[in-house]
């Protein structure tokens, strides 16, 4: 008995071709990493100059941090807000990296593991001490609304001249040329040089105690570190968190971290002597705490528009910032909810989204 062979199906060429394709797009599919996050540049003494930047980033778990070394010999090194220039144990740290002998950048790469607060320093001389940090997700949340960020209107610059005066003090006149900022006094000593106390983080507070004081030439101003991890360092008061000497080449003082701790018995203490009668300005330069307003003055003009509460309001804008005003304000992250401010990173962000896009569309053509 001969039985019949059922006809063999006939595939047609359009639907192997179909399959085919299907096959080559999940293979694609599978290439692209499985990480789609942002990736950020962060430029490890640009210039030479001690400081990370930008110094704080809002990043998501997944995003990649490049770390482009371009001065001599830094690191980029874990450590903690409680201990900024501490080294974490089994953190991650680049070790020093020195510049290629071809001038070119290295770059050491940190992926995010999660959107906690990180923070890193230079283990450079003491490049952290004067404020070499770089935090990530510092504050999640912005201080202020958009609304609030849009009506915000940057103060004016000091306004100041040379001017002569002729001072009498005990027995003595003599005549000084100083720099004579609207509304202050000439420099005259006080009869009896007094001392003033800043207290710094009392009561566990991110603040100085108090933070707008007025001293005569002569006085002393000591700043008494209560609790925590902080440090005086004197800025301007058009970039209050950034360093005199970082933002004007001019220097100034700066105390380093003076760490307390429960066992401390007598507060570590920094003091400054007052020259003159200028506005003095400053911070603290641990991690975030700028932008949280822990900023001072001393001898501010209250009269007019470089007063205390226009710097303290300045350090808050900007976040601690001063490379980017816009680096926690929800009014300026784009659909990805990352911030926009570095475009290298959004670039691949979107090109590695728009691949998957093509990828799938593609592959519903294919087989549909
Ligand atoms: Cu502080």
């Amino acid at each position: 008995m001969s039985t019949r062979k059922a006809p063999s199906p006939t595939i047609p060429p359009t639907t192997m071709f179909s399959t085919f394709l299907t096959f080559i797009l999940s293979v694609l599919l599978l290439q692209i990493p499985p990480s789609l996050g942002a990736t950020y540049d962060v430029d490890v003494a640009p210039g030479d100059r001690p400081v990370f930047e930008p110094n704080t980033l809002a990043a998501e778990a997944g995003d990649v941090i490049n770390f482009i070394f371009h001065g001599r010999n830094h690191t980029a090194t874990q450590s903690t807000l409680d201990s900024p220039c501490t080294a974490l144990s089994g953190g991650f740290d680049t070790g020093f990296v020195a510049l290629a002998a071809g001038g070119s950048s290295p770059v050491i790469q940190y992926r995010v593991a999660h959107t906690d607060p990180v923070v890193f320093f230079s283990s450079l001389l003491d490049h952290c001490a004067r404020g070499m940090t770089f935090t990530l997700n510092l504050r999640a949340t912005p201080t202020s609304s958009s609304s609030l960020e849009d009506a915000y209107i940057t103060p004016p610059p000091h306004h100041w001249n040379y001017a002569t005066a002729t001072v009498s003090h005990a027995a003595s006149t003599w005549t000084t040329i100083y720099k004579s900022f609207d509304g202050i006094p000439p420099p005259v000593p006080s009869d009896v040089p007094g001392d003033h106390r800043i207290l710094v983080g009392a009561n566990n507070e991110l603040e100085f105690s108090p933070s707008n004081i007025s001293a005569a030439v002569g006085d002393t101003v000591t700043f008494e570190f209560r609790s925590g991890t902080h440090s005086v360092v004197q800025s301007d008061f058009l970039t209050p968190c950034q360093s005199l000497e970082d933002s004007s080449r001019t220097p100034g003082f700066s105390s380093g971290f003076r760490p307390t701790s429960a066992s401390t018995t007598g507060f570590p203490q920094f003091q400054i002597l007052i020259n003159d009668t200028a506005p003095i300005w400053g911070f603290c330069g641990a991690p975030g705490h700028c932008g949280l307003g822990m900023v001072f003055s001393i001898n501010a003009v209250e009269s007019g528009p470089n007063n205390f509460s226009a710097f303290q309001g300045l350090a808050r804008h900007i976040n601690g910032s001063e490379n980017d005003a816009s680096v926690f304000t929800s009014s300026q992250t784009n659909t990805f909810g990352h911030p926009a401010q570095n475009n290298g990173g959004m670039e691949r962000d979107m090109s590695e989204r728009g691949m998957l896009w093509l990828g799938l569309l593609l592959a519903w053509f294919a087989c549909c």
